[in-house]
């Protein structure tokens, strides 16, 4: 099923349109046929020569009722622009196309109607200046070109890309109403997605449960975006469903009250438009929200929501302000740090910058990480930022950004050289971190800390200076495990016979006959690479094996025996002691 909303300038001919198509009344109260306007959404559908479906929201082309049009509007992927060929480009039909244009709503056809009234060329013409779309031009009462028209609906449809059936669900709820021995039933538009009978989703944050759903009328365990979509929940009053609120599914989104955003005008906001625009409208999905505004930086805004609504980062929404024209804004972060600090507001459009211009990327997920430090992988998904790619440390579903786990391990070190054998739930509360074992983690990564017994291990307390010199020839090594300094090379190091006396006795370093010293650890790690060789083994096998010396090997190879990690066969050949 595709999913269409009309629009255009009242009394263009929408209504009409839809109903010449489906053969179904969009318009539902009796007063819309009554007065013979449309007032709030309506919903048709129809079946196209390809087999595919189609489902029309009629929006009211009314001024006063903006705000219903736009709750149509909002999540659907295609536009069907009405203009009346007697009537021409009006008030309507460029705020409606402004507000498509806002919430990037990029494919549509433009339809150009009444054409038994008047020849269609001037308004199309007007309508050109604005509109790129492919033309039809019909007359929705006497029939005159619906056929081209549906197969113009049929190629817009085929070419509209399939949204993911797997994302996480956000449908925007644009009806509530009670159906006798069947209980609250809501309506909307699913974008993306699929929805079951059965799920357990979240109606204003509170846990609900998926009765049954009908798609175009039909009863179906399963709806899979895009589609219109009626809800039957479990155990939910009327009153507590309505339009604007959203079923989401648990966990997959983050309630936002407070969201970055850059304004996609045409270039940066003079001062006094921004002042106008302090106190405006918010749209998105079929919700309409009040906020305020704080400017930012150029073309970048800082919107208190009055209630939250689940935003992701890179959502379009639109703004209106009244009397003002409309404003597209992309959302850019909805987690934002507060602003207490002088020149915090600044610091914030700075790093807003790089995204601020209308056709500037969204932030990616390193970029949301780097703002904030850390983040829980799930909350970086839910806030619309895709993890899977990331290059973090990480430990505990924690993603921690680059630079602050350098500063983060910067700190730990210090701490454990000030507080030897500091416990890791000490250091956790004084580096204010989440988790123990992202101060597991963090230890783990920074030779020489270790964690033993619920204790960070420092190398017993070494001064700062020993632990430095510890940590250059574990870099030194770092591509040739056992090729141990020279003894000039040592001292250049800053491994002194004092300072490796000292590291060895904290248990750091390995001391071997013959000046030869390595990283504790390296003896292990050696009888382990012996070991891969699966045969007894010679000196000279041990030295390429090792990728060393004989000056290196000899000694490592005494010590391995003395500790029992090998053993020898004869004065020739060794073998690894079985574990
Ligand atoms: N002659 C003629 N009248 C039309 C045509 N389409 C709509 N109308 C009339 O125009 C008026 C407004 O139509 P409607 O569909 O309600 O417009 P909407 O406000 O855009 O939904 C109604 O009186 C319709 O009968 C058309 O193609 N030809
Ligand atoms: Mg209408």
């Amino acid at each position: 099923m595709q999913v269409i909303a009309t629009a255009g300038h009242v009394d263009h001919g929408k209504s009409t349109l839809v109903r010449a198509l489906t053969g179904m009344e969009p318009d539902r109260w009796a007063e819309e046929r009554r007065r013979g306007m449309t007032i709030d959404l309506g919903f048709a559908w129809t079946t196209l020569a390809s087999g595919r479906r189609v489902a029309f929201v009629d929006v009211p082309g009314h001024a006063r009722f903006v705000t219903n049009m736009l709750a149509g509007l909002g999540p659907v992927p295609a536009v069907m622009f009405v203009l009346a060929a007697d009537q021409g480009w009006q008030a309507q039909s460029q705020e409606h196309w402004e507000a498509i244009r806002a919430l990037g709503v990029e494919h549509g056809l433009l339809v150009v109607t009444r054409c038994d009234l008047m020849e269609p060329g001037p308004a199309l013409a007007e309508a050109r200046e604005h509109v790129g779309w492919p033309v039809v031009t019909v007359s929705g009462s006497t029939g005159q070109g619906l056929d081209l028209l549906r197969a113009a609906l049929d190629r817009l449809t085929g070419a509209l890309p399939a949204p993911d059936a797997a994302a996480p669900v956000r449908l925007w709820i644009d009806r509530a109403f009670t159906i006798k021995g069947a209980g609250t039933v809501v309506t909307g538009t699913l974008p993306a997605g699929t929805l079951r009978a059965g799920d357990r989703l979240l109606l204003a944050g509170e846990p609900v449960r998926v009765r049954g759903l009908q798609a175009l009328g039909e009863p179906s365990p399963q709806v899979t975006a895009t589609a219109r979509v009626a809800v039957n929940l479990r155990g939910v009053g009327r009153d507590q469903a309505a339009r604007g609120m959203t079923l989401l599914t648990p966990d997959a989104w983050l309630p936002t009250g407070i969201a970055d955003v850059r304004l996609d005008t045409a270039g940066p906001m003079a001062a006094d438009q921004e002042r106008a625009w302090r106190e405006a409208m918010l749209h998105i999905g079929s919700a309409s929200v009040a906020v305020r505004m704080r400017p930012l930086g150029a073309g970048t805004a800082r919107l208190t929501l009055a209630r939250p609504l689940p935003l992701r980062v890179g959502d379009r929404a639109l703004l209106r302000g009244s009397g003002r024209p409309i404003v597209g804004v992309r959302v850019l972060d909805v987690r934002p740090a507060p602003l207490r600090r002088t020149g915090a507001a600044r610091t914030r459009a700075a790093e807003l910058a790089p995204f601020a211009a209308p056709g500037d990327p969204v932030p990616d997920a390193a970029t949301v990480l780097r703002w904030r430090g850390m983040a829980q992988r799930a909350e970086l998904a839910a806030m619309g930022c895709d993890p899977a790619a990331l290059a973090a440390p990480a430990a505990d579903g924690w993603l921690v950004d680059p630079g602050t786990w350098a500063e983060l391990s910067d700190r730990l070190a210090a701490l454990a050289a000030a507080q030897p054998g500091i416990p890791v739930d000490a250091a956790r509360t004084a580096l204010a971190l989440p988790t123990r074992g992202l101060v597991e983690a963090l230890a783990g990564s920074r030779p020489p800390l270790s964690v033993a017994d619920g204790r960070i291990d420092a190398g017993g307390g070494l001064p700062e200076p020993v632990l430095a010199a510890v940590g250059r020839l574990r870099a030194e090594l770092a591509a040739a495990p056992y090729r141990a300094p020279e003894a000039a090379r040592l001292t250049e190091l800053g491994l002194t016979a004092r300072v490796v006396g000292a590291a060895a006795r904290a248990g750091l370093l390995l001391r071997l006959a013959g000046g030869v010293v390595l990283p504790a650890g390296a003896d292990t790690a050696a009888a382990r690479r012996l070991a891969e060789l699966g045969r007894p083994f010679t000196a000279a096998d041990a030295r390429t094996a090792l990728g060393t010396t004989r000056r290196v090997v000899i000694p490592l190879l005494e010590h391995l025996d003395a500790r029992g990690l090998t053993r020898r066969l004869d004065d020739r050949l060794r073998v690894v002691a079985a574990p």
